[in-house]
């Protein structure tokens, strides 16, 4: 009940928005609309709404349908710009997510209130037109099968990536932001990574990588270094197979100081490099969070991994995890002038950079701004929640950095592609014990924004 006062009194605040038309919009020849209740209490309802658009694609759209008459009422919403009038209600798109080509789906949310029964809107358009489609065959298309190099893929447009002055650049030496998921630790929660859920990760969320955590420590890799390399090396194979690419994350966390685990990385990554060294789509991350630990043990650690995977895999880019748990130093009261200063001495290597939307902000936004244009970043872990991983998501501050890392073109990885029960996994707990991973009903409030973000066209340059 105090959750839905709360709610109820942001109440006038939404319904003061008015809606803008884009003057590009242009009536949707069809659509489709998966409305989904997915939570109810006592006079209150939150719904995930997926629309998909069937016809031309559109630069501008508004989604509009009618409540039914049961004292319904939109409180929030997002994803989109929501108003309501009477029992009719629209729904804009936004900057990030105005553009629907044929076929892309944009995931909405709303908390409703109500009073009686809680029956479902009816009458959906889009652009003005009903929504009276079915998505057909194209959501259950397998993926290409085979080497990650058919065209229209992100490997197989971009192939194998290399690091060029501050940037990740493709087979055309063009810079490239390569977005994507992190998986949770593979030793909890390997149920997520199946056929089913890594074909919604290429086709729905259209994910240009995967990113692969490996924990060493909390039952990772130090207690069966042979069975982990082998679960990596297969989660490797489904995102070759999907034509994206796999960035193998060495999860080290606690201990810190990636030296304790230096004799690991060596045996880990002279067996993958090897073993996967003819593949394009590999990129290998060797220290997740070095915390604890100086800028010089980091390096000295980076400069005995690195030429190890070189001798296997000469080509492959390798990113180095920074200090303060991957800040650029600014969690430990440093900054970016320690390595700018300091680089390891290492061609075709990025830096890594992680944040938590809710506890990092413009600091951090601003160190990172300043390093990227010195040294090639890489955003190989975020979170749109506080650094615990869970608590409320922070909306602003998440767009705030997707803004600037699609200004910078740096690629980035969100924590986590999950069903775990944290507000960071981007499913719904439970998502992973069935098989739907496509329907905005099983994504959490994370899950549908860093998918509509995700989602957007790459645009990779091709020549
Ligand atoms: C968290 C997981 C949580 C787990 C914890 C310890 O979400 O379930 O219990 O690790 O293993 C990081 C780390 C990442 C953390 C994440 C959220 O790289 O392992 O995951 N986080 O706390 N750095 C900043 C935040």
């Amino acid at each position: 009940m105090k959750r839905l006062l709360a709610l109820l009194s942001t109440c006038a605040t939404m319904l003061g928005l008015t809606v803008a038309f884009s003057p590009h919009a242009v009536a949707a020849a069809g659509c489709k609309v998966d409305y989904t209740v997915t939570s109810q209490w006592q006079g209150g309802f939150q719904a995930g709404v997926k629309v998909t658009n069937l016809g031309s694609p559109v630069d501008g759209w508004t989604l509009g349908f009618t409540l039914p008459d049961s004292g319904q009422k939109v409180v929030q919403g997002w994803n989109a710009t929501w108003s309501q009038s009477g029992s009719a209600v629209t729904a804009a798109g936004v900057d990030w997510n105005r553009a629907l080509a044929t076929g892309a789906s944009a995931d909405l949310g709303l908390v409703g209130s109500f009073t009686g029964a809680n029956p479902k809107p009816t009458a959906f358009t889009l652009n003005g037109v009903a929504c009276t489609g079915s998505v057909g065959g194209d959501d259950t298309t397998p993926p290409d099968p085979g080497d990650g190099t058919s065209s229209g893929t992100p490997v197989g447009i971009n192939g194998q990536v290399h690091v060029c002055g501050v940037h990740l650049c493709n087979q055309y030496d063009r810079p490239v932001q390569l977005r994507g998921m992190s998986t949770h630790g593979i030793q909890w929660f390997s149920q997520c990574y199946n056929d089913a859920s890594l074909d919604a990760l290429a086709n729905d969320w259209k994910a240009d990588l995967l990113r692969i955590s490996m924990y060493v420590q909390e039952d990772g890799y130090e207690t069966d270094p042979a069975g982990f390399t082998n679960r990596v090396n297969g989660l490797v194979d489904k995102a070759e197979a999907r034509g994206m690419y796999a960035l193998v994350d060495f999860h080290t966390l606690t201990p810190g100081d990636p030296n304790y685990n230096l004799d690991r990385a060596k045996t880990f990554f002279a067996s993958v490099a090897a073993r996967n060294a003819d593949k394009k789509n590999v990129i290998y991350e060797i220290a997740n969070e070095p915390n604890g630990v100086s800028w010089a043990g980091i390096k000295s650690y980076a400069e005995q991994v690195i030429p190890v995977i070189r001798a296997a895999d000469p080509d492959a880019v390798v990113i180095v995890g920074t200090r303060g748990w991957s800040s650029l130093g600014v969690s430990d009261g440093s900054d970016e002038t320690e390595i700018v200063n300091n680089p390891v001495n290492a061609d075709n290597i990025m830096y890594a950079f992680h944040f938590y939307a809710a506890s990092h902000k413009d600091a951090y936004r601003s160190t990172l701004s300043r390093a990227a244009s010195r040294l090639p970043m890489f955003a190989t872990e975020f979170g749109t929640v506080s650094a615990t991983g869970g608590g409320a998501m922070d909306r602003e501050s998440t767009t705030a950095w997707l803004n600037l890392l699609d200004q910078l073109k740096i690629g980035y990885a969100n924590w986590t592609y999950s069903d775990a029960d944290e507000s960071s996994a981007a499913f719904r707990p439970g998502t992973c014990d069935g098989s739907d991973y496509s329907s905005s009903g099983v994504l959490t409030e994370s899950g549908a924004l860093i998918k509509s973000r995700i989602s957007t066209a790459d645009n990779f340059p091709t020549s």
